[in-house]
């Protein structure tokens, strides 16, 4: 689609001043082609070059983190921390550990956190980071030692009022305990509300674990109500077997829906019975191993690993490994498999051809920044219980998490249909999302 007059020069400027960042281009581009009626709407934010500025991240970071191996090696990878926007709120977003880690990967992220964490309604504002360190293969001690240096950079520039980081790709549980204990012996405070997903012993929350999975299946069964179904009798392909997909899988399997495939890098497995929670958890959470092991102890499961998953039939499917890992093609299996839903748990799964070949054969969408905001929203919750020293129960916290997902989906739902454009998740998202963020960059001024 053709961007809106005023919008075409900004995204030049991106192109040219964001050389070779191709995913962040890509994320800016399919904001940039959604919000051209809000761009009508409120011609005052164009005086105020709030686009503009919504384009360039208010601080970026990288710096050096060496590191030394079991063996006595020495390694030297580089960190990143993109503060993007804290109109609504501190920087908020996730940190990535993987070795594709580049700064045009932690911008596109951070771009894509400032509308998707605007969306949820709660007090935070955009940023991301991470690392190309690779912790597959590490030693448990390699990986703090990792952390730890990582920190002792990080810890001058984030803060509970300032910037709060959190897991994403290779961060979960064990990295953000290494990452916090750092923090904590550097800066001589216990400030729990300065990292988020830690761990329930040390000032984490219930339900951050499984928020982002729990949320993105809550949305996708908003949408199925949509459109009169549910997930009861479905089958469901899930991409992913990491943080996202596990919670996404352990909800789709309360809601009545069967996932009958899951994956890592190496491959899918295919399980017609439904995909045995229990010892995937074990594989992944417990020992860390590779998704193939799974077929040893499910003879009828069949482990695949030179195809892609979305060959297998299923009316639903949720992305929730990584970016652009769906495309035109793989849509066009989905589709002629008779798939009428998708949710993006990862970011940016779906490449733009993808998108489109979705939308007009009438699938519902979920864009991830919508679809995957409950894992940001938990952590927002987390930081509402750290800040008055408080826990809630597991039920209270997921009763908080379905209301904000209902509350998303209602948004976006209704923005696409104030727009005159009914369905199109993608967007209502984009343009409710900027909508709030744009009108607190107007009323602060020009910072
Ligand atoms: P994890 O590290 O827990 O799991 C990632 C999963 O995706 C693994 O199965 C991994 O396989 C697979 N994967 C990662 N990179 C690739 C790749 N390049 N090609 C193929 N498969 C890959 O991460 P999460 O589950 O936390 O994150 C998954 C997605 O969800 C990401 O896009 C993330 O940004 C997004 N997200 C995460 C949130 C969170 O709270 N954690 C919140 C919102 C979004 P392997 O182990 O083989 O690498
Ligand atoms: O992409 C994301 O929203 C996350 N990785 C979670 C961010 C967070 O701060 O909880």
């Amino acid at each position: 689609m053709p961007l809106h007059s005023e919008l075409e020069p900004i995204f030049d400027d991106v192109l040219s001043r964001n050389p070779g960042e191709v995913e962040f281009h890509q994320a800016v581009h399919e904001v940039l082609e959604s919000i051209g009626p809000a761009v009508d709407k409120h011609p005052e934010y164009a005086d105020a070059k709030i686009i503009k500025r919504i384009c360039e991240p208010e601080r970026q970071i990288i710096f050096r983190v060496p590191w030394e191996d079991d063996a006595g090696e020495i390694h030297i990878n580089r960190g990143f921390r993109v503060e993007f926007n804290s109109a609504l709120g501190p920087y908020k977003g996730g940190l990535r550990f993987h070795p594709s880690v580049l700064l045009g990967t932690v911008k596109f992220l951070g771009f894509e956190q400032v509308f998707k964490n605007a969306l949820t309604g709660l007090p935070i504002g955009g940023g991301k980071g991470g690392s190309d360190f690779d912790p597959k293969g590490c030693s448990d001690r390699e990986v703090m030692r990792f952390c730890q240096s990582f920190m002792t950079e990080l810890y001058r520039h984030i803060g509970e009022y300032t910037d709060v980081p959190a897991g994403d790709i290779g961060v979960g549980g064990r990295e953000i305990g290494f990452l916090f204990g750092q923090y904590k012996r550097i800066t001589n405070r216990y400030e729990s509300g300065v990292l988020t997903g830690k761990g329930l012993s040390f000032g984490g929350a219930q339900v951050r674990r499984e928020a982002t999975g729990y949320g993105c299946t809550y949305f996708v069964d908003e949408m199925l109500k949509a459109r009169g179904e549910s997930f009861d009798g479905k089958d469901v392909v899930v991409s992913g077997s990491g943080n996202v997909a596990i919670y996404t899988i352990e909800k789709v399997h309360q809601l009545g829906g069967r996932v009958v495939a899951c994956s890592d890098s190496s491959g899918y497995v295919r399980d017609e019975k439904g995909i045995d929670l229990t010892l995937l958890k074990e594989i992944k959470e417990t020992r860390r191993e590779r998704i193939g092991v799974y077929v040893d102890r499910r003879r009828d499961a069949d482990y695949v690993s030179d195809r892609s998953i979305w060959e297998v039939p299923c009316q639903v499917a949720i992305p929730s490994a990584t970016q652009n890992e769906l495309t035109e093609s793989d849509a066009l299996m989905l589709v002629r498999n008779g798939c009428i839903a998708v949710g993006e748990g990862a970011n940016m799964p779906t490449t733009p051809d993808g998108v489109r070949v979705l939308r007009e054969a009438g699938v519902s969408f979920g864009p991830g920044k919508a679809a995957n905001a409950g894992g940001v929203a938990a952590s927002a919750l987390e930081m509402q219980q750290n800040a008055s020293r408080d826990s809630w129960t597991f039920q209270h916290s997921e009763e908080r998490l379905r209301d904000i997902m209902q509350g998303i989906h209602a948004r976006c739902y209704e923005t696409a249909d104030e727009y005159g454009i009914p369905g199109d998740y993608v967007a209502g998202a984009n343009i409710s999302g900027y909508a709030r963020v744009a009108a607190a960059m107007l009323a602060l001024g020009l910072v």
